[in-house]
């Protein structure tokens, strides 16, 4: 493809893919398939992997990418962006509306809902996204343009090229994302977000933007700021020509003259907040007509023309008869509130999640108080407050030995999680064993999470070491396995006793250490029973391991079934010495980055090689990268090398280097 078809495609695929994405994001109305968006994203990427300079700030690849260094630079805002005067009750409502019908009886008022998330303003120069900043004070806000592109129902580019517009609207956390994301922090160990609302601040403040990206924001748009096109005479409208330009705008926005319709809409809104998909913290009645809004004016803080009807949040009361613990497939200890079940926002509950100790702490909640329950963003039950503690009750405090295993549990410092490492808990025992035999740790092929599943609910494989129990014949009863397969099986499980040691160390799943920890502990200890042994202050002194770390491996070692556990290992044939042998230094001192696919290394073959000369790998190119050794697919890493003047060298080049 010449470079000017390569243009004229790659414009093509812009337009269509954008196209396609705002059916998807914005008019939830797709009319392809997902593989076949991601054919077309495919085809654009490599187009613009070959011609980097067809790249375009609009193009739907461009979505993630350019984390932030330092704090972000202030924006400010040409046309504040303006908060809300509450109003806790109909009087005030209809007190509102008097003093506006007083002088503008033919008054038309449209209500939508509040969505609970944060303003943002976004530019456009000739339809295509500029900037996007926060909302700050109002007048100063933040720009986090990088993130806010990685929103999808964003448009990079709308419907059509108008000179400028600035729009504001609402950033929010999906009420299902939220729970994921808190269900993953819980185990993770991390302290979980309070409500959608922090979860999308959170998110929309992060310095790298994929992590916005994995967060699964959404927006709706409810303003003009300014625009070079004028004629929009109300907000109905004006939601209207928004909506044609592209952007996803805020829903149920309706037109009243009538205020007790103005009041039935604010009741219908409050009986469809709990089944939203998003949370919402009020309605917004606004002056519809842009003229009587510019004639009635502002205050110094809010405009007169508009007020935000707070609903009163669902709280009930309740009490706690049971705090339950349980164990996370990541070790994590999680306390759970059981009460009296009471009926919330539409449905009854009667658990809710305490997350960690310090939580508990916080709250002081006891088995046996009386307690206020709501639900954080409509859908997850949450303790309020205690009302009262029963009279005998004392502080609850989560058990010190694990409810699964009944090891000893430990909590690591700057941690609210307090978790079970041991190996052999059966909380964690099918997490645990997949990771032993996946490909960077054992490397038994065949060996998957599926089989693993059902070897342990056949019983038998109860712990780790159990897999150099299993012969043809236990296989063979499992369906499916045929004589050779239970052979290649067994004959895998074999070959991965003679393993390095750094594999086996990464193996054992022992928290915070990695592939790379585990490369540098077994080259520095050479076997498993001196880094057994290793004291705190012998393991934080080695260069790249921290006091996490170090801390993790002693609690690891310390325990009664790691020591069995390893024994018995070792006693199967198990390798625990180190066998990698250091070739020369040709590499030392080296910086390799590896890209894209090698005709014949895999990424772990052509590390270790660079390893045993001496060298390091690292997974982002910067000034300090020597070497990208590029496959084929090479995508960003390649095209940021090329511009900082990076060597870059092909397998047949590194073969070389190496004398192969
Ligand atoms: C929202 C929301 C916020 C425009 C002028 C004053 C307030 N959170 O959903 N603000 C506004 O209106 C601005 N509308 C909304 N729907």
């Amino acid at each position: 493809m010449t470079q000017l078809e390569a243009a004229v495609r790659a414009k093509e695929l812009r337009d269509l893919l954008n196209y396609h994405s705002r059916k998807y994001y914005v008019e939830d109305s797709p009319e392809i398939e997902d593989d076949e968006y991601d054919k077309l994203q495919r085809e654009l990427v490599a187009i613009e992997t070959q011609y980097p300079e067809l790249i375009t700030p609009d193009s739907p690849t461009q979505r993630v990418g350019g984390s932030v260094e330092g704090m972000f630079e202030s924006v400010v805002h040409s046309v504040p962006l303006e908060s809300l005067q509450d109003a806790f009750s109909i009087e005030e409502i209809r007190a509102f509306d008097s003093r506006i019908r007083a002088d503008y009886p033919d008054i038309e008022y449209s209500v939508e809902p509040k969505i609970d998330g944060l303003s943002v303003a976004l530019e456009y120069e000739n339809g295509v996204f500029v900037r996007g900043s926060t909302r700050g004070d109002g007048n100063v806000g933040e720009d986090v343009t990088a993130n806010l592109r990685t929103v999808n129902s964003i448009p990079l580019r709308l419907s059509r090229d108008i000179p400028f517009i600035e729009v504001r609207g609402e950033v929010y956390m999906p009420r299902s994302v939220f729970a994921k994301l808190v269900e993953k922090q819980d185990e993770n160990g991390e302290k979980p977000f309070k409500n959608p609302r922090n979860a999308a601040a959170g998110s929309l403040r992060q310095k790298n933007p994929a992590v916005t990206a994995s967060r699964g924001l959404d927006i709706f748009v409810f303003n003009v700021q300014r625009s070079s096109e004028e004629g929009l005479t109300g907000h109905r409208q004006s939601i209207e020509y928004l909506a044609s330009l592209g952007f996803k705008t805020i829903p149920f926005c309706n037109k009243f003259s009538d205020i007790e319709d103005v009041i039935g809409e604010l009741k219908r809104i409050g009986e469809i907040r709990p089944s939203l998909p998003y949370d919402t913290d009020g309605a917004v009645i606004k002056t519809d007509s842009f003229a009587y809004r510019a004639e009635i004016g502002s205050t110094a803080k809010f405009p007169k023309w508009a007020v935000a009807f707070k609903y009163p949040p669902e709280e009930k009361e309740t009490e706690i008869t049971d705090i339950e613990v349980t164990v996370g497939r990541t070790g994590v200890l999680t306390p759970t509130a059981v009460f009296k079940p009471v009926l919330v926002s539409g449905s009854t509950v009667s658990r809710a999640t305490l997350h960690n100790q310090d939580y508990i702490n916080e709250k002081d909640i006891r088995i046996g108080d009386r307690i206020i329950i709501r639900k954080a963003g409509e859908i997850i039950p949450e303790v309020v407050k205690v009302v009262a503690h029963s009279p005998q009750s004392e502080p609850f405090k989560l058990p010190e030995v694990c409810p699964s295993c009944s090891a000893r549990v430990v909590r690591e410092e700057d941690e609210a999680a307090v978790r079970c490492v041991n190996p052999e808990c059966p909380a964690q025992l099918l997490r645990n064993l997949i990771h032993y035999c996946s490909r960077d740790a054992m490397d038994i092929e065949g060996l998957g999470e599926a089989v693993l599943e059902r070897l342990v609910n056949a019983g038998l494989v109860k712990k780790i070491s159990d897999i150099y129990t299993l012969k043809k014949e236990d296989f063979m009863t499992l369906e499916g396995f045929k004589d050779k397969s239970s052979e290649n099986l067994v004959a895998a499980i074999e070959n991965s006793k003679a393993n390095d040691l750094s594999k086996f160390i990464f193996a054992l799943g022992i928290r915070h250490i990695g592939q790379k920890a585990g490369k540098i502990l077994a080259d520095h200890f050479g076997s498993l029973s001196a880094l057994a042994c290793a004291s705190l202050e012998e393991l934080t002194d080695i260069e790249n391991i921290g006091g996490i770390m170090a801390q993790s491996v002693v609690d690891f070692f310390s325990l009664e079934q790691t020591k069995s556990e390893t024994e018995r290992l070792a006693a199967f044939g198990v390798n625990m010495n180190s066998l990698r042998e250091k070739l020369d230094d040709r590499f030392a001192g080296k910086t390799f980055v590896l890209t894209g696919t090698l005709p014949t290394y895999s990424r772990n073959e052509a590390s270790e090689i660079i390893e045993k000369f001496g060298g390091k790998t690292s997974s982002s190119v910067s000034k300090k990268t020597d070497f990208v050794l590029a496959g084929e697919d090479a995508g960003s890493k390649l095209i940021k090398a090329q511009s900082l003047g990076i060597r870059i060298i092909s397998e047949a080049e590194f073969n070389e280097m190496i004398g192969d």
